[in-house]
């Protein structure tokens, strides 16, 4: 599997699946959620509501993902998975990672061969941005399966290094 990094807006990304840094809600939210909410169209949230009112009345726990489609996006599909959030407490590496597995997990069953992740946890969850790379790159090193291309993608310059760095 290729491992990369890049600066960039996962919503302009042209891979299988893209992943999104959710709520338990799925209800959208600030961050790399909003934006990938107002990139796909309204269609998103509708399949997200769906996805509450029949396999998820209590919302997606910490460290699961779930797929949609991508609508107007060039990703097929979004992989819905929500980061710990240290403000809560959440300060386990463990939940962490398992965003990452979890939804290359999501990703292999859906046949997505190209995925592109955010910096789960990194902004309004709270954590250390090198903490997360850390913790990703091993995640995504650790798993096995046939997704082909892991591409990292970070909003801005700090975050970045930090990922350049764990690879
Ligand atoms: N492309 C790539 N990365 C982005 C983009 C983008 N378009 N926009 C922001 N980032 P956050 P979290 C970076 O706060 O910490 C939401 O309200 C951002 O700079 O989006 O997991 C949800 O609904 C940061 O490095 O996610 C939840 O309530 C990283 O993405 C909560 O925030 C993650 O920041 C989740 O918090």
């Amino acid at each position: 599997m290729r491992i990369e990094a890049v600066r960039g807006d996962i919503t302009e990304q042209d891979v299988d699946a893209i992943v999104n840094a959710a709520n338990s809600s799925l209800m959208g939210g600030g961050g790399v959620d909003g934006a990938i909410h107002r990139a796909a169209g309204p269609q998103l949230l509708e399949e997200c509501m769906e996805l509450r009112r029949t396999d998820l009345p209590d919302g997606l726990p910490v460290g699961q993902a779930v797929p949609t489609a991508g609508y107007a996006l060039r990703a097929p599909w979004v992989i819905h998975t929500v980061g710990p959030n240290r403000h809560r407490g959440e300060t386990d590496p463990a939940l962490l990672a398992a965003c990452f597995t979890s939804s290359l997990d999501v990703a292999d069953a859906v046949g997505a061969r190209t995925v592109a992740f955010p910096a789960v946890s990194a902004g309004v969850y709270g954590w250390d941005p090198a903490e997360v790379a850390r913790v990703a790159v091993d995640a995504v090193r650790g798993w096995t399966g046939d997704v082909e291309l892991v591409r990292f993608v970070l909003f801005d310059d700090a975050v970045l290094a930090a990922f350049t760095r764990a690879l």
